[in-house]
């Protein structure tokens, strides 16, 4: 399925588009830049706004002094931080060297953070946390940890904005059912033409303004948001944390055109009686979880705003969205954007796609490759149905994955710090309906003594990122098992819903 035309504008012809011509990111951001030097790009709350053309200088400040320490093209570089400019300069910069971003999720702990170090092996981290600097140390003695602002000497001049479009620009780490996160491996092609793709169906321009209170460690806030807005030539005001008041009050300051964000932010919005100032914004977006039917319908009614639901992918960046200017329908995703084909395959059906957005594989991992695709189209590992008008529907997952507020937990990988506890014999972990997080991480505990209610929660929080924790553990005598002695958690589930 490739019905692109839903996406355009009456005038363009699907035959007619180029998503990209092998050029990078920052060869289509710098000629922004240099374009129209003054132009405010992007706002944070402490610095105010950067204009274009200092973006342009900082970032080649901080390209030089990347390159200075030893940075090359196709070297890692850790990047994990609170939105900033600061954070946008460095990131910018990774990429205009030619280096790779490695963006890490700042709710992680020492082993999740080893992990990603020990298995990108980056030259250098720019973090924002000082616990993290023993953490990445105690990992790799060799990695060069720094803070956000990057304040290393600077070297002689190097040659910036070389790398080609089907050079590696980012690696984003999401996990598979082993629970131990892989790195994803896209290059600047995928990142760019899946922005591009993004421009013609949701009509980006650089007229619009967006308040962007996503994290720029995931592929929503950076490779949408970020990425989006520097590829249009658009604004960008960044919001380190999400927070109902300041999302309101940045749409009325700026005269903000745009807002993308997950199902709980928009739960959260739509309960304050500034609701419908909504109504301020052309596009409101959101992803990385489904919307449901009933949340969007509400903000209807609030607002007057008809949310935009798309799907996407740290592999594939964004897949399929609602149309624009048709019908946004509740429940549904859509069709597939510009440049990506959708297919159903298999029973129940499976989500798979290709196109110029698919990601090169998994760093490292052959085998994890192999399974990923069936030929050369990907497995999304989500289930899907086409209703009549041709829109696709998430109907389920054939992976086992809880999506909490946006973040991916993976039940494996809280299971395996579980069952290191001294009172626990066995466990289970599964996602509960919630009307906040979409789903709420639970765990079933086979325990050989009483447990306080916290007690889990906090153990794995030691171990885990915080979104990663059990909200409640339910004790039982025995898990469910079938004949093969595998967990049956669809039983365990139907105990939370029975
Ligand atoms: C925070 N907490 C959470 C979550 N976030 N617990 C479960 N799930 C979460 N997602 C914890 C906090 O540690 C805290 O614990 C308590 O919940 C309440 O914190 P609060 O301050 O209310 O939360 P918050 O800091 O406001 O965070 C909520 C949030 C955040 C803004 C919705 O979760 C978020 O930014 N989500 C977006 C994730 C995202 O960018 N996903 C994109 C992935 P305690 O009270 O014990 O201290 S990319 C992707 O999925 C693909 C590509 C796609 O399609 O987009
Ligand atoms: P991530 O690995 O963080 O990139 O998460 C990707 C997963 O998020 C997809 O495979 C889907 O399961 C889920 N996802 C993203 N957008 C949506 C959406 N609009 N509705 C339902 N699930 C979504």
């Amino acid at each position: 399925m490739s019905n692109w035309h839903r996406h355009l504008p009456d005038q363009m012809d699907p035959a007619n588009i180029e998503l990209t011509t092998g050029e990078s990111l920052p060869a289509v951001w710098v000629s922004h830049w240099q374009r129209q030097p003054e132009r405010k790009i992007i706002h944070d709350p402490t610095a105010g706004w950067v204009s274009a053309g200092d973006l342009l200088d900082r970032s080649a400040v901080i390209a030089r002094r990347l390159a200075n320490v030893g940075v090359e093209q196709g070297d890692r570089v850790l990047l994990s931080a609170a939105s900033s400019i600061e954070l946008v300069a460095a990131h910018t910069a990774v990429l205009r060297l030619g280096a790779v971003a490695v963006p890490t999720n700042g709710a992680y702990r020492a082993d999740e953070v080893s992990h990603v170090v020990a298995d990108a092996r980056p030259k250098v981290a720019i973090v924002d946390q000082p616990e993290w600097t023993e953490w990445i140390r105690s990992c790799d003695s060799t990695v060069l940890v720094t803070d956000p602002s990057v304040d290393l000497e600077e070297g002689s001049n190097v040659r910036l904005d070389q790398v080609e479009g089907r050079a590696s620009a980012l690696i984003g780490y999401t996990s598979g059912t082993t629970g131990r996160p892989k790195g994803a491996v896209l290059s600047h092609r995928n990142l760019l033409s899946s922005v591009r793709a993004l421009e013609i169906a949701w009509r980006w321009q650089p007229e619009d303004l967006l308040v962007l209170a996503l994290p720029l460690f995931h592929m929503h806030g950076l490779g949408v948001g970020l990425h989006g807005s520097l590829a249009v030539g658009a604004q960008a005001v960044l919001l380190p944390e999400f927070d109902v008041t300041a999302v309101f009050d940045a749409i009325n300051q700026h005269e903000a055109s745009m807002f993308f964000g997950v199902p709980t932010m928009y739960n959260r919005l739509v309960e304050s009686p500034r609701a419908p100032e909504l109504n301020r914004l052309r596009l409101c977006v959101s992803g990385s979880a489904p919307l449901a039917a009933d949340l969007h319908q509400r903000i209807y009614e609030v607002s007057g705003q008809r949310v935009l639901e798309r799907y996407g992918m740290t592999e594939t960046v964004m897949l399929v969205s609602n149309p624009y200017e048709e019908e946004r329908r509740p429940g549904a995703v859509g069709f597939p954007l510009p440049g990506v084909e959708v297919r159903l395959k298999g029973q129940p059906p499976e989500i798979q796609v290709k196109g110029p957005n698919v990601f090169q594989g998994y760093w490292e991992r052959p085998e994890a490759n192999e399974e990923a695709f069936d030929g050369d189209w990907f497995r999304t590992g989500d289930l899907g149905a086409l209703d009549v008008d041709g829109y696709l529907s998430i109907v389920g997952r054939a992976k086992e994955l809880i999506i909490s507020g946006g973040f991916n937990v993976y039940p494996r990988e809280v299971e395996d710090v579980i069952s290191q506890h001294e009172a626990i014999r066995e466990c289970a972990v599964v996602g509960e309906t919630d009307d906040e997080w979409g789903e709420a991480v639970v765990a079933f505990v086979v325990a050989d003594r009483d447990l306080e209610d916290d007690e889990i929660k906090n153990f794995v929080g030691e171990r885990l990122a915080d979104y990663k924790r059990p909200q409640r553990t339910y004790r039982t005598d025995a898990l469910p098992r079938n004949a093969l002695g595998k967990v049956q958690k669809h039983r365990l589930k139907e105990q939370l819903t029975g």
